[in-house]
């Protein structure tokens, strides 16, 4: 993928409380542009593989079936300095944590459940696009 391009995806706690629409809007009104996008729902073993960096730690049963648990909205996105600027979007891990006006701040309510994934770099980003859309769904 792109230096320009990073991956997210709308967590299962935010499609639960019915926050896609908002989210999406905000998203765009930033200045990234939707290159693929879809709603869907990872098997406790896609998240399992989706997450395996993160294996040996405590959390990771929480956090594979949590993401497993309902659908998501997974969707590639294109802006200058994409994952940096999406990680700003979408504030630090634990909501807590988050500054004002990101949408972890607004949307998220823990550690696990904290409606947004960004990719962390470039490199992930193409990664993980990739474990979600083929080459015919970017556009
Ligand atoms: P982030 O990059 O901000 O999504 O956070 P990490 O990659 O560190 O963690 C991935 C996911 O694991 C987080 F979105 C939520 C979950 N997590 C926990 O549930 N507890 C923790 O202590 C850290 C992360």
């Amino acid at each position: 993928m792109p230096s320009d391009r990073t991956f997210t995806m709308i967590k299962p706690d935010a499609l639960e409380k019915g926050h896609v629409g908002a989210i999406l809007n905000k998203i765009n009104a930033s200045g990234f542009r939707i290159v693929s996008m879809k709603m869907t729902q990872m098997s406790l073993r896609d998240a399992e593989l989706f997450y395996a960096v993160h294996k040996e730690r405590p959390f990771f049963g929480e956090l594979v079936s949590f993401m497993s648990r309902g659908p998501i909205v997974a969707a590639i996105l294109e802006k200058e300095n994409a994952v940096d600027d999406f990680r700003t979007l979408i504030g630090a891990t634990n909501p807590e944590e988050a500054v004002e006006g990101t949408l972890r701040k607004q949307f998220a309510t823990s550690m696990g459940e904290n409606a947004v994934h960004g990719s962390d770099s470039n490199e992930n980003a193409e990664i993980e696009g990739a474990f979600h859309f083929s080459g015919r769904e970017m556009f």
